[in-house]
């Protein structure tokens, strides 16, 4: 029977897709392997009840526990409840589907205002809560934010880190999520980051994999694929921006912007830039992004730069990209709106600031009213964000233990949901001092690599290099501190300074520099910690004082051993063989291992007997297995 009805299912004959048509028709599947599925359900509930969540990454408990309400939109005509029972069918997403990616970005490039892009269901949770927001409580909202969001430039929903999260840490099929959220959100455009010929892992895939990678990723529901390259290598990118034509999508081939452009003795300008754009226009996309991942486009930069391209390439949409780390967010959003940006990327108010996106209610209270006003209805997305401001409290065993804004960013440069990564494992190490060290050495990191462009996957060698460096050996840093002297033609720069940061250099030798020993009160200490000292001692100590002292401590626990012999150092007798040891000349002793006792639960011991010249003796020795 179940057979016939699937045959005979509207949809199955229709010929749609498969997968969607499980996910349509779930009535006909509800049955078939629902006891199995209750079985392991429990079996996982049980699990949890005894031993609790094993998800990674998880510190304590959710600060919220009680029911998620649901927000009520209000139909701002009527002032009644705005019916969300079915999605809102009206939104950019139309146009592309209607007209395709050329008319998309004719129609962007035409709109008035300044669009926002949505990052709350990707890049927000990303950077703020190590990616671990699940399907459910997106589709939960989904209807909702139809509505709120419907004049938005696009929902980015999917790829980055949020493709291998799912699967590794939440159990979720990425693909599953995209089709749920899919049907949640018909109208808004559905945008996902994709890292050029890396797809959304971590180095290069064979192109065919992009290829087939980004054909199912449209087919599935992504309709805007942000495609960057982590070094700004245009045949890296060119992989992503041809298999995105391929698949049909809107491409938003992107640069990724680094340092200071503003700064003249930088290596990034405006020149660098500008060359970029042209090669990724030639290379044919839809739309300009402009990726500021880790936050360092200030105001004043970005207002050259997007004021700079817009001269340059009129009819081009340009999209641009941050992150709040430096608190500067806004500012720079706005800045960009006014310098000819079509679109800006926003996150909702409690999932936004710091190494997520800007506010968005922040951006849409201050462009309203402009000719630069995003035309949300502001009520609408404060009405969302009262969901997602339970859900940050839901989601609070994976905050990082962010406290503010980190302006140290145009610095050190790391990436916003690197930045939020590596604050995490400082603080889950109780390393205050460790955190700032580590801004530091990723500075220091970056330069030794010659300050190359940082995002996924590059951020992460350079945070890796950084870990390094905090931990370089000892033996290196003493020798290169100069603490074993001066090597011919001196220490290599700028690894020496780089290595040592804080630590003093010789350019002498050490001994200059160091204060004479007292050797009378290391005599003294020795003799008060084991009753005799001599000079020998002393001397013993100035070279290697913990060694020294160690030793002196086995000693006095075992007495002085060099008179054992060493087939008895090393190894124990047979029982009952006798062997002799010599303690001092005319002074020897007849051993025998007579018995090793039982071990006793109680004290972990056991009672060793041996005979000494005739007589039996017992010794209590701790049994370490
Ligand atoms: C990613 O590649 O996941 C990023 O978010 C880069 O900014
Ligand atoms: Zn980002």
């Amino acid at each position: 029977p179940f057979l016939a009805s699937l045959l005979s299912h509207p949809t199955f004959i229709d010929g749609t897709c498969w997968t969607t048509f499980i996910d349509d028709t779930p009535e006909l599947f509800a049955l078939i392997g629902s006891q199995n599925r209750a079985q392991k359900l429990l079996a996982y509930l049980g699990d949890v009840a005894v031993n609790g969540s094993s998800i990674k990454g998880q510190v304590g408990e959710p600060k919220f526990k009680g029911e998620i309400i649901k927000p009520i939109l209000t139909d701002s005509a009527t002032g009644k409840p705005l019916d969300v029972s079915t999605p809102c069918t009206t939104g950019w997403k139309q146009i592309i589907d209607r007209e395709g990616p050329v008319a998309f970005a004719r129609a962007v490039r035409a709109n008035k205002g300044c669009l926002i892009m949505d990052t709350t269901w990707r890049d927000a949770h990303q950077s703020l809560l190590a990616t671990r927001v699940r399907t459910i409580d997106m589709v939960n909202i989904g209807h909702e934010t139809s509505y709120a969001l419907s004049n938005a430039y696009s929902l980015e929903c999917w790829g980055g880190a949020t493709f291998d999260v799912a699967m590794r840490f939440l159990y979720e099929d990425p693909w599953d999520r995209l089709r749920k959220l899919r049907k949640a959100v018909p109208n808004i455009p559905f945008q996902m980051l994709l890292r050029g010929a890396n797809g959304v892992a971590y180095s290069s895939l064979p192109d065919n994999a992009i290829y087939h990678f980004c054909k199912q990723a449209k087919r599935y529901g992504v309709d805007i694929f942000r495609v960057f390259d982590a070094l700004n290598d245009v045949d890296q990118l060119e992989v992503g921006i041809k298999a995105v034509q391929a698949a049909g999508g809107v491409v938003e081939a992107t640069i990724c912007y680094s340092g200071d452009m503003l700064n003249p003795k930088k290596k990034y300008n405006l020149a660098y830039y500008l060359s970029l754009v042209e090669k990724v226009v030639a290379l044919g996309t839809h739309v300009l992004g402009i990726k500021d991942m880790a936050g360092v486009l200030k105001p004043q930069a970005a207002r050259l730069l997007i004021g700079a391209i817009r001269e340059r390439y009129p009819d081009l949409p340009i999209h641009v990209h941050t992150h709040d780390s430096a608190g500067t967010g806004v500012a720079s959003m706005i800045a960009c709106a006014q310098a000819g940006a079509d679109a800006v990327d926003a996150a909702t108010d409690s999932l936004s600031g710091m190494t997520s996106q800007p506010s968005i209610g922040a951006i849409l209270a201050s462009l309203q009213g402009t000719e630069y006003d995003p035309k949300l209805d502001l009520a609408h997305v404060r009405a969302l964000d009262a969901y997602w401001a339970q859900l940050r409290l839901l989601y609070s065993p994976f905050e990082a233990g962010l406290t503010g804004p980190d302006p140290e960013v145009y610095e050190h440069e790391i990436p916003g949901g690197q930045l939020t990564n590596l604050i995490f494992q400082a603080h889950q190490l109780g390393l205050g001092k460790q955190w700032a060290e580590t801004k530091k050495a990723y500075e220091a990191a970056n330069d030794l690599l010659g300050d190359i462009v940082k995002v996924t996957p590059t951020s992460k060698v350079v945070g890796d290099l950084a870990q390094f460096m905090l931990d370089f050996p000892a033996s290196v840093l003493e020798f290169l501190e100069g603490l074993m002297g001066q090597p011919y033609g001196g220490f290599p720069e700028p690894l020496r300074s780089r290595a040592l940061r804080n630590r003093r250099k010789l350019d002498q030798r050490p001994g200059l520099f160091l204060e004479p020993l007292d050797l009378a009160s290391i005599k003294n200490s020795i003799r008060e910690q084991f009753g005799t000292a001599t000079e020998c001692d002393v001397a013993s100590y100035a070279m290697y004082p913990k060694v020294f002292e160690d030793y002196r401590k086995f000693v006095s626990k075992f007495g002085d051993l060099s008179v054992l012999p060493t087939r008895y150092f090393l190894s124990r007798p047979e029982i009952g063989e006798e062997f002799h040891v010599e303690l001092e000349k005319g002074k020897v002793l007849i051993l025998k291992l007579l018995a090793i006792g039982p071990l006793s639960e109680q004290t972990g011991q056991r009672e060793v007997f041996y005979e000494v010249n005739g007589e039996v003796r017992q010794v209590s020795v701790e049994d370490k297995k």
